[in-house]
């Protein structure tokens, strides 16, 4: 991407709204910004972070509205570079016309991830802060946005840094004596860094698990309602979900699809999805609608096994544990408002969470469970650093590999060079989590999921 050109993009999502901004960043835009606008009080430069009012006119000099305008004076913008904003009113109409200005005067439409990107590559952030700035855009939940706030604080980059820097001694170490040949490495040297490696590995090892929890909160946890017909499915999922989303009859087979609900559930984004009740049916549509449901078993993360706790179990009922079985359930028993008929036999786990939709008990009881059966390591300190990133995981887990080969290769004196490369391979293998050591098509690829104007 062309770091010379002064880019431009709509920072505002598109639609109407009080205000919306236009940002442009880039050598020189200041100048081609103070072309277009007529501030109502004059003045030769603007000063950095002040906000101007007047108004803006297209280069026949037609007035396009009034704007408020700000000019942050790299490095002190969020490109490092020098950036303008142009506060306008927020209408479709309106964004379009003050693009058009500078469009036609030379400035050109910034590609998506743009200005993140060159943030980036200015420094003023690295590819980790940058990654998190698109999560904290996405997050869905508090906690997935405290996590991302943490890593663009650079948490994660701190922590990176102190293992680099202790692989970066060790090899310093090394290559101090790789010119002498016929000398042995002294044995106190391999002593410590036997010590400095392992103990990054260990540490690393730790976070490369913490990606099991924190994977959930950045994508989310897919949630499927599972049980024969009429045991309280949709009921249930209207009663999470605070809203009459899916429909309930006492007539078995009324949910055919996938029904599908964003939900947050202490902390965690859920995608809840309710499923036409398990049995043996005739009617092609019902049964499309269970192979639906069989299908989406694997992509689970959770499964809430139903069982009408008015009723007794039958065989409806194992056959919707048989093909859950292997999967990670809790049994959840319905309608307990009702007179309990049911005698859970021991095959259901024996995670059992009694449950009323209609009187609306026991429902925090369940998703406290549901938290408990999904983020395993209770006892995980919450100021450690979780991974949510599956590109940061496979980094640091071919760091580890790396690194082991490292210890294994010291355990069993080989030559200095072999030992250098692995702990060089290690550090490319973590600087491609930072970015120093990024290849373009990775970079490329990172900041072309971000949205245009970020
Ligand atoms: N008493 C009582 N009835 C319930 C409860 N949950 C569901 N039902 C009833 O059970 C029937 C089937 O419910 P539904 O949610 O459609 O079951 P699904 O087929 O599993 O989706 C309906 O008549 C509901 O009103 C509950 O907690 N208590
Ligand atoms: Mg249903």
């Amino acid at each position: 991407m062309d770091l010379q050109d002064i880019i431009i993009a709509p920072a505002t999502p598109p639609g109407e709204g009080g205000v919306a901004i236009i940002r442009l960043s880039g050598q020189g835009c200041v100048y081609l910004a103070q072309k277009f606008f007529y501030p109502s009080r004059s003045f030769e430069y603007p000063i950095s972070h002040t906000l101007y009012h007047g108004y803006l006119k297209n280069a026949q000099g037609i007035q396009v509205d009034e704007v408020m305008f700000v000019f942050m004076a790299g490095p002190r913008s969020f490109t490092a570079e020098d950036v303008v904003e142009i506060h306008c009113h927020g209408g479709q109409q309106i964004v379009s016309m003050v693009l058009h200005v500078f469009l036609q005067a030379g400035a050109r439409l910034a590609r998506p991830g743009e200005f993140s990107y060159r943030a980036f590559v200015n420094g003023r952030i690295d590819l980790t802060q940058a990654e998190a700035i698109a999560d904290l855009i996405h997050a869905r939940s508090e906690k997935s946005h405290s996590l991302a706030l943490s890593q663009l604080d650079g948490q994660l980059s701190q922590s990176l840094y102190s293992h680099k820097q202790s692989i970066k001694d060790s090899l310093c170490l090394i290559e101090a004596w790789i010119d002498f040949p016929e000398e042995e490495l002294p044995a106190e040297d391999i002593c410590s860094i036997r010590n400095g490696i392992a103990a990054a590995v260990r540490q690393l090892e730790t976070m490369i698990c913490s990606y099991n929890t924190g994977r959930l909160y950045s994508e989310g946890v897919s949630l499927l309602l599972l049980g024969k017909p009429n045991v309280g499915k949709s009921s249930l999922m209207n009663a999470l979900l605070g809203e009459e989303r899916a429909i309930v009859t006492d007539i078995e087979g009324t949910t055919r699809d996938l029904l599908e609900e964003g939900l947050v559930i202490n902390g965690l984004p859920v995608r809840l999805v309710d499923t036409a009740g398990i049995r043996e049916s005739c009617d092609p549509i019902e049964r499309e609608g269970v192979m639906r449901a069989r299908k989406r078993i694997d992509s689970s993360d959770l499964i809430l096994l139903l069982i009408d706790g008015s009723r007794a179990v039958d065989a409806e009922d194992f056959s919707a544990l048989n093909i859950c079985s292997s999967s990670k359930y809790i049994t959840v028993v319905t309608k307990s408002d009702l007179t309990e008929k049911i005698d859970l036999p021991v095959e259901f786990s024996e995670k059992v969470v009694h449950v009323s939709s209609r009187k609306h008990e026991g429902l925090d009881r369940l998703r406290e469970q549901i938290y408990l059966s999904l983020i395993a390591d209770s006892s995980r300190d919450e100021n450690s650093i979780l991974l949510t990133s599956q590109r940061h995981k496979v980094a640091a887990t071919s760091a580890v590999n790396c690194l082991k080969r490292f210890i294994k290769a010291l355990d069993s004196s080989l030559s200095l060079e072999f030992l250098a490369t692995d702990l060089r391979e290690a550090l490319d293998a973590l600087g491609g989590i930072t970015g120093e050591t990024t290849t373009d098509d990775v970079l490329d690829d990172i900041f072309s999921r971000f949205c245009i104007g970020k």
